[in-house]
Order: C-alpha cells, then structure tokens, then sequence
C-alpha cells in the first residue's frame, strides 16, 4: 500500500530529530519521512545513518552547505518524485523539523486529499488565532503578511505564509519546479500561487502552531524582504479564470 512521503528540510536541527521523527511515527506508522539537510555541522547526517530506520523509512538528502529552505524543498520534492515511479506514494507532506508543526496533525492534512483534494495548507488563523508562544510582534508580522498576501495576489487562503502542507504526488511531479527560485516565506507563498493558477482544488485545515521549544530559529530580515517584493511579481503572472478563484476548483 503507498505510504505518504514527508519532505522535511533540517538545519541544525538534530535536537529537535528524535522526537520530531518519533511522533511523525506515532501519527502516521506508515509515514516514509525525506530530511534534506544543508550540512548542517550538529551531528545530523551521522544521527540518521546511525538510525534503525535509515533507508528503510526514514531517508537522508545531503547537501554541501546552507543553500535555503526553499531550493532544499525543491531537491526534497525532486527527490521524490524520481522515487514515485517505480514506489509510489499516497501523498507529499512538507513540513518544519522543530515541532511547530505538530505531527499529530498531518492526519486532518491528509484527509482532503483522499476526499479528492489537489493541496491541503495548514491554518494557524481560519476561525480564529492558534500560534502559541509567538511575541506579539511575530504574530503580527505573520498576519500582516498574510493580507498582504491576499490583497495583492486576490488569493483567498487565510494563512499564505504557513509552511505544513500536503500535496497530491501527481500534481506536485507535475509543476515545473524550475520556475520556482524563492526562499523562505515567498517559497511557501509562490508554490500555493502556483496551484492555484493552475485551478488545483486547494482546502484549508486548522492546526495549532507551537513556537519552537529548542534549537535556533533560520528566520532573518532577508526572508522578510525578499517576500515583500516577490508578492508583487507574483500577482504579475496574473489571476486563475473567475471560475477557480476561490481556490476550490479543480483541473
Ligand atoms: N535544508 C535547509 N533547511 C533549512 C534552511 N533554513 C531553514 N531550514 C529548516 O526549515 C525549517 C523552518 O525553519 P525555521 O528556522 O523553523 O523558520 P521559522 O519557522 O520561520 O522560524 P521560527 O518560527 O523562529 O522557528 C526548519 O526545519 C529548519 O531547520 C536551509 O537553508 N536549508
Ligand atoms: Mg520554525
């Protein structure tokens, strides 16, 4: 039977791997998990070789050097695809390693997608506020950025920025992931874009989003910067045709 894939990037992370891997077991036994590391200099690589599960489900990307979340996303992605042909998998799940995405949740996330949805974006803020820990300033930043978001590009979704997702593998193989060269906040906002000009059937799921309780935060100015200007440029490849607006049509 496929199993999903989970696509996780890992940057100095090995404090959090344990129980991240741990509880993505516990929710989804079956779950194949993808950890694309940027050499990151904690111990990462030989904590995963070392693993009873190395290559049987939990498998290691390695790359030379800190070279972005988004382009390990775009590896991770590359990754499995070239794997889905000969194994194939139910579904592609990205998501953080420091447990702000909480695994227990990638069940609602995989939901939708039997039920026939194309993507599924996680939601800190539909009906209602769910991020706990954050300082008031990194919530707001993180609400602003989504209207900003839904202002310029007309993209309804509530939470544009959020990085816990699950794809259909077929349409995710699908895209063509050289057009994509954003990182961080833009990465996860120009691959949602995509979709959705693509008329993908698109569905929204709440989660509770937990500050991460170790390790350090890979967040800087340039990640902000970089999708103040990659939101304009992303609204100049257009709109979806009226009938896929709203984000729940399908192609
Ligand atoms: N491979 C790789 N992973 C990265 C890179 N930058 C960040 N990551 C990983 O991407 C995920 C998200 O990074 P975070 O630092 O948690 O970013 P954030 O969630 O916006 O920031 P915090 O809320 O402060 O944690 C984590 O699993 C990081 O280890 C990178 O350059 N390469
Ligand atoms: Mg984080």
């Amino acid at each position: 039977m496929a199993s999903p894939f989970i696509v996780v990037p890992t940057y100095h992370e090995l404090e959090n791997l344990p129980r991240f891997t741990e509880r993505v077991w516990a929710a989804v036994p079956e779950a194949r998990i993808l950890l694309v590391d940027d050499a990151s200099g904690d111990g990462t690589p030989a904590w995963v070789k070392a693993h009873p599960r190395y290559e049987k489900s939990l498998f290691l990307l390695e790359r030379a050097g800190k070279l972005g979340l988004g382009s390990a996303y775009l590896a991770g992605f590359a990754w499995v695809a070239q794997r889905h042909v000969t194994e194939p998998c139910s579904a592609v799940v990205q998501m953080d390693a420091d447990l702000s995405h909480d695994p227990q949740s990638i069940p609602d996330l995989l939901r939708p997608l039997d039920a026939g949805a194309d993507l599924v974006l996680a939601t800190r803020y539909r009906g209602g506020v769910r991020v706990t820990n954050w300082p008031l300033r990194r919530l707001l930043l993180s609400l602003g950025a989504g209207q900003y978001v839904r202002w310029i590009t007309g993209m309804p979704f509530s939470d544009p920025t959020g990085g816990f997702k699950a794809f259909r593998p077929e349409k995710l193989a699908a895209l063509d992931l050289k057009q994509i060269h954003s990182d961080g906040y833009a990465f996860q906002i120009e691959v949602t874009h995509l979709g959705w000009m693509k008329g993908w059937k698109i569905e929204e799921v709440p989660i509770v989003f937990e500050d991460r309780q170790a390790g350090v935060s890979k967040m800087s100015l340039r990640i902000v910067r970089e999708a103040i200007w990659r939101v304009p440029w992303l609204a100049m490849r257009g709109r979806p045709a009226p009938s896929v607006s709203n984000g729940k049509s399908s192609s």
